[in-house]
C-alpha cells in the first residue's frame, strides 16, 4: 500500500492538472475527492473518493451534505432482473479498520441530487461528510473531464 501511494504522490506531482488532496479525520485518512464535469443543466452527478481506516475501529460512511445539490446520498449499484440499478447503502457504507472503502466510478458512490450549479471543469465545491464514529467532516471536491490519474494507477 505505502508503495502504490508513494507512485500516485510521484504521478500527480507530475501533473499540473490533476492536484492531490487529502484530508484527515481521527484515523480516517480521504484521497481526492472529485466529480467528473456535466454539461450545465444536468440535474445529478457522483462524487468519488477513497476512505482508508487507519485505526482500529471500523466506521461508516452515514452520508454528505454540500451546498452544491439539494441531497447527496451513498449509493451502490446492483444487479437486478439483468439490469445495473443503483440504490441507497443501507446504514452507511462499511470502512472496515484496516482497510478501505472506494468509492469509484462504476462502483459506490456519492449520488448528487438537484445540482444547483454547474460542475464545472476545474473548479471545486465542498461537500461535508458524515462518518458514524469519526463525525464530519469538511472537503472539497474537485470537478474535473476525466477521472485522476490517480484512481486508474491503484491498479499496478
Ligand atoms: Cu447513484
Amino acid at each position: 500500500m505505502r508503495q502504490i501511494l508513494l507512485a500516485c504522490t510521484a504521478l500527480l506531482a507530475l501533473s499540473a492538472t490533476a492536484q492531490a488532496h487529502e484530508y484527515q479525520v481521527g484515523s480516517l485518512h480521504i484521497d481526492h475527492p472529485w466529480t467528473r464535469a456535466m454539461p450545465p443543466g444536468a440535474p445529478t452527478g457522483a462524487a468519488y473518493l477513497v476512505v482508508h481506516n487507519r485505526g482500529e475501529t471500523a466506521d461508516r460512511l452515514l452520508g454528505a451534505d454540500t451546498p452544491a445539490a439539494d441531497k447527496a446520498e451513498v449509493h451502490e449499484h446492483v444487479h437486478q432482473d439483468g439490469l445495473m440499478k443503483m440504490r441507497q447503502v443501507e446504514g452507511g457504507l462499511a470502512i472496515p479498520a484496516g482497510s478501505a472503502a472506494v468509492l469509484e466510478p462504476g462502483g459506490t458512490h456519492l449520488m448528487l441530487f438537484g445540482l444547483k450549479q454547474p460542475l464545472e471543469d476545474g473548479t471545486r465545491f465542498p461537500l461535508t461528510l458524515h462518518f458514524e464514529k469519526a463525525g464530519d467532516l469538511q472537503v472539497e471536491v474537485a470537478v474535473q473531464k476525466d477521472a485522476p490519474a490517480a484512481a486508474s494507477e491503484h491498479q499496478h
